[in-house]
């Protein structure tokens, strides 16, 4: 009655939504959480203080997602395995989840402070390498938005992605230390800790019931911590949960070894502990076998289903139904010891017998492949596997035996099929498979895009996709239209929601396509090209500040930024934009629509060629935006440490998307689909996700060049002469040239060597054989910009047309086909 009688007088000051109340909240946490009056407060005190005044407003959804997870046993709950999570800045979008940016807005005017500036501030939190992260925090979006409970299971790195510096034209690696100062939207949670094992021996045993189990000595164990971070759902009433784990000492010091006096090995065991979750790998895709990545890996793994065994238990439910408590995600091959790991506890610790636990574990896991590339997929040589895991690879063993008992039970005529199909490669030193150790423990495999799925089961996972032909689906990725056009993109966001209503916002496939009658209206037409301005100034402003590169807002924004890579074809761009500088010197009269081409992304720091790329982009730009002769009809701009929250002002702002990999490499790409809903029309080839953007957009509406997966695997098949391709064409050939000789390196003729002669006699990545095909699907683009009317047609459509690249629709996918949850 009291609390009531409050409510209706005054509102709770914690969770009180109105300007005032918010204005209120700020200023009180501003003093009692930063220690700062308002007169000598700093912009990140401030951001401090709207960070906890957002986060109170959380906590109660927060709490009572947590309760419904643990007390509601008959809603099975999904659990996404994940070592990355790519969840960038984090205050926009949570107030934009609770719908209170107005009023905070107008609450931090009225205290003289400009929100931008202030989220503007955040650091983002670099827990990813690129798409399979973001996707994890796109996911994570959806689940929260749809209402299904779920946990995201990951890694709290203490370091995140590098930052990218560039200096003199080169890619320098500088530590990421996001955690410098506290992270508002993380609570250390003391309660859930749990031991995870490592190395050591096993031997049998006894159980006191007369069984023998095996026993497990490890050589070390270290304690996982977690981290919980909310994701609220748009709207606000929905909350899951994103946990983090860190690893930390069992216990900080070894006393006795200290009392001998040995203080330095004493600490060593700290040491060792915090090591594994320290940094991200910062590879994306060649895979790397590190044995301390195989500790990352289990460590997370271990406690997450640790944790989900605990909650289970919790809710009084017997161990044989623990697949109906959690359907179990695994994001690519990473967590794939969880198959391994839940029998170990299913078998070892819980006394289950084996046929039972299999059954459990495979109902429990799905798996998610998301690369084509034969040389990414993870393998683990047997001897480091069995140091780190002596009792897993037992497990593996077993596991393993059964199942190709199996195999040639059901193909005695193929003998060599068990070979392919084995979890372990007997080629020398050996290795556990783990994309077969996932899909032999999980019911259901999928791949990320329609094609991908389909060159899975052709190619990579061929053997297995024969084998069990039941398993293999395809769902194709999608991305979160609240962060990726709502938040990110206002003025377009505005434009749209003038015309159809905000509800698109959280049913994009259903609402966004009616905006298909307005793509010729020269009202809408005219507010859409000045929203486009609008984000083409933000870049401009951000080019100008940051590089010193001056755009043309007028000019035609033409954008590549992902991860760097042979096989995502960034050094066909930049021969593109050599060969449009020769023509342009040659003949500077010309008819030449003016273009701003952008780059940006980061390289593996270990990644040779991809780092000589950059360099090569780098130095285009210096001789391109130097020379009179071009008179700024063409600037080139490398955007240094591509992230969510540069991406937030990049993707706004591009006319033109390329997506140019080479065709059956890219698994989906979502950088596509992010500005393709930002109103970007793709130039690309026949490439993951391109191919389904390109159906649904229709193919007057897309760019489409280069050879298809067919043609690809044919011109390999028949031996592939890069040289061939210089011979008809002088402008490529003039290029190539110009880099071999020094003209994009200040004169040093050996700079770009390697990449040059990479091109010239090997080009895996076929980027000779798809250059003249690319300049003419170039030509083509360059004209239709021209012709304003048509080109704001096209993005309108491409805008209208790409609603089922909501990661609303690929979830409630994974709800239906995949992990049996009941969704809307
Ligand atoms: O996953 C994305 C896809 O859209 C991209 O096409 C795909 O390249 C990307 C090892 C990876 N595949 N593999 C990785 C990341 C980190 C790592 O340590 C591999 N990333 C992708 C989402 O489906």
């Amino acid at each position: 009655m009291a609390a009531k009688r409050r409510t209706a007088a005054s509102p709770d000051p914690r969770t009180d939504c109105s300007r005032e109340g918010l204005r209120k909240a700020v200023l009180d946490n501003l003093f009692y959480a930063t220690g700062h009056a308002q007169e000598n407060a700093a912009r990140g005190d401030w951001y401090t203080a709207v960070a906890y005044t957002v986060r109170d407003r959380m906590l109660k959804a927060w709490v009572q997602g947590i309760e419904r997870i643990a007390a509601d046993g008959d809603v099975r709950c999904v659990a996404y395995l994940s070592a990355e999570f790519l969840i960038g800045p984090q205050l926009g979008a949570n107030m934009l989840a609770l719908g209170i940016t107005e009023p905070m807005r107008e609450a931090l005017a009225s205290l003289g402070q400009d929100l931008d500036a202030i989220v503007f501030h955040e650091p983002e939190p670099g827990l990813g390498n690129g798409g399979l992260g973001r996707l994890a925090a796109c996911f994570m979006d959806s689940l929260a938005t749809l209402g299904v409970p779920a946990i995201g299971y990951g890694i709290r790195y203490e370091f995140g992605m590098f930052r990218q510096a560039i200096e003199d034209g080169a890619q320098v690696e500088l530590a990421d230390k996001w955690l410098r100062r506290p992270f508002p939207w993380e609570l250390p949670r003391g309660g859930q800790q749990y031991e995870v094992r490592l190395g050591g021996k096993t031997h049998m045993e006894t159980a006191p019931d007369g069984t023998l189990r095996v026993q497990w000595t490890p050589a070390k164990t270290v304690t996982a911590c977690a981290h919980d971070i909310p994701v609220v759902g748009h709207g606000g009433t929905h909350c899951n949960l994103l946990r983090l784990w860190r690893a930390e000492a069992v216990e900080a010091f070894d006393f006795s070894t200290f009392n001998a006096g040995e203080y330095f090995s004493s600490v060593h065991d700290k040491i060792f502990s915090e090591t594994i979750t320290k940094v991200l790998y910062p590879n994306d895709d060649p895979y790397q076998g590190k044995q301390l990545r195989l500790g990352q890996q289990y460590l997370f793994v271990s406690a997450s289903l640790q944790d989900m065994l605990h909650i289970h238990h919790s809710l009084g439910k017997p161990l044989e139904t623990f697949h109906t408590t959690f359907a179990i995600q695994l994001n690519d091959t990473h967590p794939a010891v969880a198959v391994a790991e839940l029998m170990r506890l299913l078998v070892d610790v819980h006394g289950m017998d084996w046929d039972t636990a299999w059954s459990v574990t495979t109902q429990t896991f799905a798996y998610t492949n998301h690369t084509l590339l034969p040389e990414a997929l993870e393998k683990w040589p047997l001897p480091l596997f069995a140091e780190v895991l002596p009792r897993h690879l037992e497990i593996v063993y077993e596991i393993n035996r059964r199942f190709l008992e199996s195999v040639t039970a059901a193909h005695p005529e193929d003998p060599d099929l068990a070979r392919r199909l084995s979890l372990i490669d007997e080629t020398s030193p050996r290795f556990v498979r783990m994309a077969h150790l996932a899909t032999v423990g999980s019911k259901a495999v999928n791949g990320v895009a329609a094609l991908h799925s389909e060159l899975l089961k052709r190619d990579v996972l061929g053997d297995l996709a024969a084998f069990f032909p039941e398993k293999f689906t395809n769902v194709t990725n999608g991305v979160t239209p609240r962060r990726w056009l709502a938040l990110c993109n206002p003025a377009l966001a505005a434009c749209i929601s003038n015309r159809i209503g905000t509800r698109w916002q959280d049913h994009f496939e259903e609402e966004i396509i009616r905006l298909e009658e307005f793509a010729d209206d020269p009202d809408f037409q005219a507010q859409w090209q000045a929203a486009k301005l609008t984000n083409k100034q933000r870049l401009t402003h951000l080019a100008k500040t940051i590089l010193r590169v001056e755009l043309d807002p007028a000019a035609l924004f033409d954008v590549q930024v992902k991860r760097i890579h042979e096989y995502k074809r960034q050094h066909l761009n930049v021969l593109r934009v050599i060969a449009l500088y020769n023509r342009l010197r040659r003949n500077p009269g010309m008819d030449f629509v003016p273009r701003a081409v952008i780059f940006g992304g980061k390289a593996a720091p270990a990644y040779y060629l991809a780092k000589q790329i950059i360099l090569l982009v780098n130095r285009v730009a210096e001789v391109v935006n130097t020379d009179p002769a071009v008179a700024g009809r063409l600037r080139v701009a490398f955007v240094p440490n591509f992230n969510v929250r540069s991406g937030q002002v990049i993707y706004p702002a591009a006319d033109l998307s390329q997506q140019i990999s080479l065709a059956g490499k890219e698994a989906s790409g979502t950088g596509n689909m992010k500005f393709g809903i930002n109103g970007a029309v793709t130039i690309g080839t026949l490439d993951g996700a391109n191919v389904e953007m390109r159906a649904c957009v229709g193919e007057e509406n897309f760019f489409l060049f280069g050879l298809t997966t067919d043609e690809v695997q044919a011109v390999q098949r028949a031996g592939y002469s890069p040289a061939a391709h210089l011979e008809g064409n002088p402008e490529l050939a003039e290029a190539l040239d110009q880099i071999r000789s020094g003209v994009f390196s200040r004169g040093d003729a050996g700079c770009f060597r390697p990449l040059v002669d990479n091109l010239l006699h090997r080009d895996e990545y076929l980027v000779l054989a798809d250059f003249a095909s690319y300049m003419d699907c170039q030509d083509r683009a360059a004209r239709t910009y021209a012709d304003p009317a048509a080109w704001t047609r096209m993005s309108i459509l491409n805008v209208a047309r790409l609603g089922m690249f909501s990661s609303d629709r690929s979830i409630r996918e994974y709800c239906r086909n995949i992990w049996n949850v009941p969704v809307e």
